[in-house]
């Protein structure tokens, strides 16, 4: 509970900040948008990982608060890069399951976009799977109106959940990104690129944009050009950093 209160306090004293992790296109070879990933840089505790902490903001109304946050900041940021250094780049913005049942998301999302100029097809909404199956059809609603703002949609971590292809019938997406445990190995296992490939020609069939993800060596990025793969990201593609060190 202590942590709660720390992490309702970073929010407002700055100790939030988002790192940004450049997403490559496999074809140019050029970095066409950046994740942001947040980051917390306790004053005691020192650095400390999302995946402790966004669980814990989702057990209250304080994810909202963090994913508003990290909207608003992260699409200025974005803005600023396109118009004062002519950079043609994409924001990739992650949303938690709660967030999809704040009745304050779309409004949130039309003001950032309003407030900051940043054209809403620059702008992708990351889902992930498991956060689609909890309430499918609330869920589905939301992302319709999210969708109808002109942003893109992601279902994020493709693969990992329980019914990936039911998802993939049920909404109209705009992305895929397949989860990094399946480009794990795939320059060693001819099974595990098979199934990479049959991923990617799934995707492309009902014309979705392919990502793949924790790409972490040149073996990997080259298979997984072979494979027509859209774009990529991952450590041997560029570490989450700041915006201060990504674009210095
Ligand atoms: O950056 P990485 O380290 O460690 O992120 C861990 C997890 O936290 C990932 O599942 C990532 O999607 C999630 N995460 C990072 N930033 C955000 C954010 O701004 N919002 C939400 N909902 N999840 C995030
Ligand atoms: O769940 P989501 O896909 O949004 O989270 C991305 C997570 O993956 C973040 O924690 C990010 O730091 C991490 N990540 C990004 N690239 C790599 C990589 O190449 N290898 C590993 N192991 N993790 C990565
Ligand atoms: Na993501
Ligand atoms: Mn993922």
């Amino acid at each position: 509970l202590r942590m709660e209160q720390d992490l309702r306090d970073a929010v407002h004293s700055g100790q939030l900040w988002p790192a940004y992790q450049p997403v490559v296109d496999l074809r140019t070879g050029d970095m066409v948008a950046v994740e942001a990933l947040l980051r917390w840089t306790h004053p005691k505790h020192g650095e400390i990982s999302p995946a402790e902490f966004i669980p814990l903001a989702e057990e209250s109304e304080l994810i909202n608060v963090l994913g508003k946050f990290v909207l608003h900041d992260t699409t200025r940021e974005l803005a600023t890069l396109r118009s004062e250094r002519g950079l043609d780049l994409s924001l990739k913005v992650n949303l938690s399951v709660r967030q999809l049942d704040d009745p304050h998301l779309i409004p949130a999302v039309r003001d950032a976009l309003a407030t900051t100029g940043l054209p809403p097809s620059a702008l992708t909404l990351e889902v992930t799977e498991s956060a689609l199956m909890r309430d499918a059809s609330a869920a589905a609603e939301v992302l319709t109106a999210l969708r109808s703002l002109g942003v893109l949609l992601a279902i994020d971590d493709f693969g990992t959940g329980y019914s990936s292809l039911a998802q993939l019938r049920r909404l109209t997406l705009d992305t895929l990104k397949i989860d990094r445990s399946f480009i794990t190995g795939i320059a060693e296992s001819h099974n595990a690129a098979a199934i990479v490939s049959s991923i990617i020609a799934m995707a492309h069939a009902v014309n979705l944009t392919v990502v793949a993800e924790g790409v972490e060596t040149p073996e990997e990025l080259t298979i997984l050009k072979e494979l027509g793969c859209d774009q990529a990201q991952g450590y041997h593609l560029g570490k989450p950093l700041a915006a201060t060190e990504l674009f210095h």
